[in-house]
């Protein structure tokens, strides 16, 4: 009994944790698949204390695999998920390439699970920090409604990638040793575009490139995903969302400062920090007493979305402000795609209705 699963990047930070959080997790695996490009063929990496070599990621190697979960980038899983699907599996995805397709569910498990139900094959695991965001504010939604979201996010270099945090680490160094204009930057803040800035003792208002209204995509991620998430369709206007996303000088685990207004005018500080205490994947600390609070350093490695700050906005009725904070390596990517997994096991869902057609 039990399921082949193949990890597509598997060489990659995600991937890497991917590998972790599945030898941890309830998926009863049967044989694992490690795949990705070229240069990664040969190497070997460790599951379950045995060493798996990494094969080439294309087409026939999905033959007999049962869950896909992929983390190896946009154009990679445009051509090789409908592939895979094609040969039986089902795709969990981290790319950002199938997540406003209609046909393809887009899910937090403590939010959305029942999205599952209508898979064709292929389903799309949220942007980092939209998945820290509903996790934290599905519970307020549940108990109290939302009205408004306005998010700050404070995001961690390791978004972009390892070169990105090499070269904060080196721009760091560069600055301590007294040659700030000796600090490189190649990658921040988006890789494609045409100037780079150091992140090191800087902050970055830009993350990923500029689109329509002043705002970069990052920021119509997290506005989109959260409606396509929380209320099923990317234009909805149940509740307003609206966010600047910054980089920051971090390098594991996304900070955000969320805005939010509730329906139910009743609701008490309290009220709000016992449904943030009681909800799924949360971990309240807020105690401004004894100074604690969420911080990214206590949070890598956590599975948790870390909440505190909790407070009433002094002016509008119903309004509230908090801090968030998570790994994003983990629930904003690796974990998050591999309760996906358990939650497919879990539901009796791996498996590709009949009738898809990715092509
Ligand atoms: C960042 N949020 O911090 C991005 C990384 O759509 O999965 C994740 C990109 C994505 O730069």
């Amino acid at each position: 009994a039990g399921y082949t699963v193949a990890v597509l990047g598997a060489t990659g930070a995600v991937g890497n944790r991917i590998i972790e959080q599945l030898e941890q997790s309830t998926v009863p695996v049967k044989a694992l698949k490690l795949l990705a490009s070229e240069k990664s063929v040969g190497k070997t990496l460790s599951f379950n204390g045995e060493s798996v070599a990494v094969e080439l990621a294309e087409p026939d190697a999905f033959e007999g695999v049962d869950i896909v979960l992929a983390s190896a980038g946009g154009s990679v899983s445009a051509e090789l998920a409908p592939e895979a699907v094609k040969r039986g599996a089902v795709v969990v995805d981290n790319s950002s390439h199938w997540r406003m397709d209609e046909r393809v569910p887009l899910v937090v498990p403590e939010v959305n699970p029942d999205a599952l139900k209508q898979h064709r094959g292929i389903i799309a695991n949220p942007n980092c920090s939209t998945t820290q965001m509903v996790v934290a504010l599905q519970p307020i939604k549940e108990q109290f409604g939302l009205k408004q979201i306005i998010v700050s996010t404070y995001q961690a270099a390791s978004g972009a990638g390892q070169k990105a945090i090499d070269e904060v680490l080196d721009q760091a160094q560069a600055f301590i040793d007294g040659q700030r204009e000796a600090m490189q930057a190649n990658v921040l803040p988006v890789k494609g575009d045409e100037k780079h800035f150091p992140l090191a003792f800087n902050l970055l208002p830009q993350i990923d490139v500029f689109e329509e209204a002043g705002y970069t995509h990052e920021e119509y991620k997290m506005i989109d995903e959260t409606k396509k998430i929380m209320l099923g369709d990317a234009h909805a206007k149940d509740i307003k969302v609206t966010g600047t996303a910054v980089r920051v000088p971090v390098m594991i685990g996304h900070g955000e400062s969320v805005y939010f207004e509730v329906a139910d005018h009743s609701a008490t500080r309290s009220d709000i920090q016992q449904a943030f205490a009681n909800g799924a994947g949360v971990t309240l600390q807020d105690d401004p007493d004894r100074q604690l609070y969420p911080q990214p350093l206590n949070a890598e490695g956590s599975r948790e979305t870390f909440v505190g700050r909790v407070r009433p906005d002094l002016e509008n009725e119903g309004a509230f402000h908090a801090w968030i904070v998570s790994d994003n390596l983990l629930k904003g990517a690796a974990w998050n795609t591999v309760e996906i997994a358990e939650q497919l096991v879990k539901d009796d869902l791996v498996r590709v209705p009949e009738g898809v057609n990715w092509d």
